[in-house]
């Protein structure tokens, strides 16, 4: 082990039993066993897809020893061995993963619906409540993205800091022991060409928290190597800039240690954990000289692109045959009794592998069964006897049938029997109506919170308002809300740019870092990536982080990491973790390109399984963050940036108000056509609604308010069936989300069923917004360009009384 740091680690503290190393050899020939049958799996088409962890087995037996329960992992699907040797998943949860079998039971991480290797254990209970993660070895729910484990890594080494530093969260035992929780990051060295990887890093060593992040360094990411992935091809090299100095907190320990090396890598980590653990300064292990002898996946072989000489220094240094050899050497066994050992491990996994086999299959047999008795029963009675015996013999015939292969043969029996008065079908009937039912919960439940806790389920408390209400600067509403929170609740945090000293840059939480210190209320750097990591690690410890991403354009940043990680969360565990992350954002109505714009389509689509909320000014945005504290939902509120001086009423209990998601509002009742829009849009369409209201056209104006859930009692539908006439206004690109909302009322709650019109809609243009007062008001929907529409509407449906005076 060459160390680069000052840290000096004592020559010969591995401590082992001759016992312990036997058991940690046996465990990593375990699991190549599992790499080898596993790909062989994926190669008799048992399974679609496999991507294994040989080659890495040694050195995260080693990490495995510094792992304490309460401490994290994020990492990525090479972590196989670590997650066998500390009992987050079995060997037989492993391989019913990688038949993607559909039962939370048998594939606790994702319940079949991610591909093999994707890790995670539950942090919560069936009902959604925490468990007490200070009991487990936890791990964060793996993505198949390369480098998105690092923005999650951030917030959950930062947790421990807070654990450590904030009294009031003292008595949060269930997730910290004064925050001496670890989170043990994993990446291999192509992902670190990613800038995620980068960004991470900068931010862990600002933020000081107790990470220790492993690089496997196989030096090939798929065929590329690392000449091609980064300069001077060897990260050891490049992240000597983050070395922290001798005596000085500021920076990360740095080791650099052979992949094969047992003993080495299990001194390294030992003495890295406990430095990370103890002082809170972070860590990186560059683990270097290991193999890959499987190559990447299932879908292609490393003769490829690896020269001969390689190929043959894979063999001769695989870790698991050089620890055979340094055992040997050492006299810790002989070579009888480890060819004994081996001999019983291949066994065991093979058995293990077949166990998990028949698990997966048994009951898709027992349907297929029940499905041909009643295409039997059919069959029975019908004058197509030939042709449905036929289809029930092919799907008994099928080696390893699927649930669609079941649906299929239902399919082409009732569509034979079509015509055909046989009471025995409508079991089948019945039955396919049951599976369907079955299986859209099986693969698509926990899109968002089920639980008692969800945002759904908060009760809406109305705004009291009295003389004594004062009228304030919109900011300041929100102020008196974020003090109210923090004060109230030791769990919430809040961080972004410009938020600790400034208060944010529209001055939301001025001078609450004065009271409620500078972790409580806190700046970052400008890492809009790494600022949702922050709290979706934070969150998953427990903590209630508002993030705040200071304009809605740049919220580009992060898109990928809410896409792919906050908004999964709960789906891609089937229930069993969750973010309740708070994400506040401000956009719409500023000019210029990069501060005017509305992505709302974008994160409409790109965000299913958060909340997007948009609400009209400080009051609204205020009960939301209330409702939202008080369940346990991740969401985006994006607040209207000129709002912030309009002057508003602060309720009396400010504290304590909600706004519940997902209900329109009515500002405006009219009789002739309905408005929809939402955020900074309100208040233009209120004017244009005044203006036509001259003409005698009664508008009534809806405010959606919330995206993401939209509408769930119909409200704007029952405004159509009143107006028959409906225009949907917003910021966004055409076909954005007026789209979106267009859809939503026309198709699901059936709204064209009312339209004696067609349906409008008036949306900003495709360009970007264009900076300066005419710009924007050829950019965007403005007064009058509402008035017009609706008046045009009018015009349409009755010409003689609203003859076209502009055209
Ligand atoms: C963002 C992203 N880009 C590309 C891929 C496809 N991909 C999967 S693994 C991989 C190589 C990763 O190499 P490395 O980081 O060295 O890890 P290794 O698989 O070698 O352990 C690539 C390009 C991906 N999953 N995610």
């Amino acid at each position: 082990m060459s160390s680069l740091t000052e840290q000096k680690i004592k020559p010969s503290s591995l401590k082992l039993t001759p016992t312990e190393i036997i058991q940690d050899y046996r465990l990593a020939f375990q699991s190549r066993q599992v790499s080898l049958l596993g790909r062989k799996e994926v190669m008799a088409g048992k399974a679609k897809f496999g991507i294994f962890g040989d080659g890495k087995e040694i050195p995260q037996l080693a990490l495995a020893k510094a792992f304490r329960q309460g401490d994290f992992r994020s990492g990525y699907y090479r972590d196989q061995t670590l997650i066998f040797a500390l009992g987050m998943h079995t060997m037989q949860e492993y391989f019913a993963q990688l038949y993607a079998h559909a039962d939370v039971e048998a594939d606790p991480a994702s319940a079949g619906r991610a591909m093999n290797a994707h890790f995670g254990t539950r942090s919560l209970n069936p009902d959604g409540s925490w468990k007490n993660l200070m009991e487990m070895y936890n791990c964060s729910a793996d993505v198949s993205p390369t480098g998105s484990q690092m923005p999650r890594l951030v917030g959950l080494g930062y947790a421990s800091r807070l654990y450590r530093e904030l009294k009031e969260l003292q008595h949060l035992k269930q997730f910290s022991n004064n925050g001496n929780e670890i989170a043990f990051g994993t990446i291999g060295n192509a992902t670190c060409a990613e800038g995620m990887l980068w960004e991470s890093i900068n931010a862990i060593g600002v933020l000081k928290a107790p990470v220790l992040l492993s690089i496997w360094d196989d030096e090939y990411g798929i065929s590329v190597h690392n000449e091609q992935q980064m300069t001077k091809a060897n990260m050891s090299e490049l992240l000597k800039g983050f070395q922290r100095q001798r005596g000085s907190r500021d920076g990360f320990d740095l080791y650099t240690v052979k992949g094969w090396d047992y003993s080495a890598l299990v001194e390294t980590y030992l003495a890295a954990a406990e430095v990370v653990r103890r002082e809170h300064v972070p860590a990186i292990v560059h683990v270097v000289e290991i193999n890959q002898p499987q190559g990447h996946s299932t879908s292609g072989s490393h003769e490829r692109y690896k020269s001969k000489e390689r190929l043959q220094w894979e063999e001769d240094f695989d870790g698991i045959r050089k620890m055979r050899e340094w055992m040997i050497e050492n006299g810790i066994t002989t070579v009888a009794e480890l060819d004994r050992f081996e001999e019983e491990e291949v066994k065991l996994v093979a058995g293990i592998r077949d166990q998990a086999w028949k698990a997966y299959l048994a009951p898709i047999l027992m349907e297929r069964q029940e499905v041909a008795n009643m295409i039997d029963d059919i069959a029975a009675s019908s004058t197509h006897q030939t042709e449905l015996q036929r289809i029930k013999s092919s799907l008994l015939a099928i080696p390893n049938p699927l649930r669609r292969d079941l649906m299929l043969a239902i399919r082409q029996a009732l569509m034979m029997a079509r015509e055909e008065n046989i009471p025995a079908k409508q079991n089948l009937i019945a039955w396919k109506q049951q599976q369907d039912t079955i299986n859209t919960d099986r693969y698509g439940s926990h899109l968002y919170n089920q639980a008692a806790d969800s945002a759904l389920q908060v009760a809406e408390i109305k705004p009291i308002y009295s003389d004594k209400s004062p009228t304030v600067n919109g900011f300041e509403v929100l102020n008196a809300c974020f003090d109210a929170a923090l004060g109230r609740d030791p769990r919430v945090i809040a961080f972004g740019e410009d938020v600790g000293k400034l208060g944010d840059v529209n001055q939301g939480f001025k001078g609450l870092q004065e009271k409620y210190g500078e972790l409580r209320v806190s700046d970052t750097g400008i890492r809009e990536c790494t600022i949702i990591g922050q709290a979706i690690g934070t969150a998953m410890r427990g903590l209630r982080p508002i993030a705040e991403i200071q304009y809605l354009d740049y919220i580009l940043y992060a898109l990928q990491i809410l896409s792919d990680d906050l908004a999964t969360v709960q789906w891609r565990t089937r229930g069993g973790q969750k973010a309740p992350v708070i994400v506040r954002t401000r956009g719409h109505r500023l000019e210029g390109i990069w501060h005017a714009g509305s992505l709302m389509a974008g994160l409409i689509h790109l965000v299913r399984g958060m909340h997007l909320l948009v609400p009209r000014n400080m009051t609204q945005a205020a009960g939301f963050y209330n409702a939202l504290l008080r369940a346990e939902d991740p969401a985006i509120v994006v607040e209207v940036l000129n709002g912030y001086r309009l002057k508003e009423r602060v309720p009396d209990n400010i504290d304590e108000f909600t706004v519940p998601l997902g209900v329109p509002e009515i500002l405006r009742a009219g009789k002739d056509v309905t408005i929809v829009t939402y955020g900074a849009c309100c208040r233009i369409v209120m004017e244009a609604a005044d203006l036509l209201g001259k003409m005698s056209i009664a508008v009534e104006v809806i405010d959606a308010q919330s995206l993401l859930p939209f509408d769930l009692h119909g409200v704007i539908g029952e405004s159509l069936k009143k107006t028959n006439r409906i225009v949907f206004v917003d910021e966004d690109v055409p076909g954005g989300a007026t789209a979106y909302m267009l859809q939503e009322v026309l198709e699901k709650q059936n709204g064209y069923h009312w339209l004696d019109s067609a349906p409008r809609t008036l949306p900003g243009k495709a360009h970007r917004p264009v900076y300066g007062s005419d710009g924007d008001y050829w950019s965007k929907p403005n007064v009058e360009t509402i008035f017009e529409t609706v008046y045009e509407l009018m015009h349409e449906a009755h010409p003689q009384r609203y003859p076209l005076f502009f055209k």
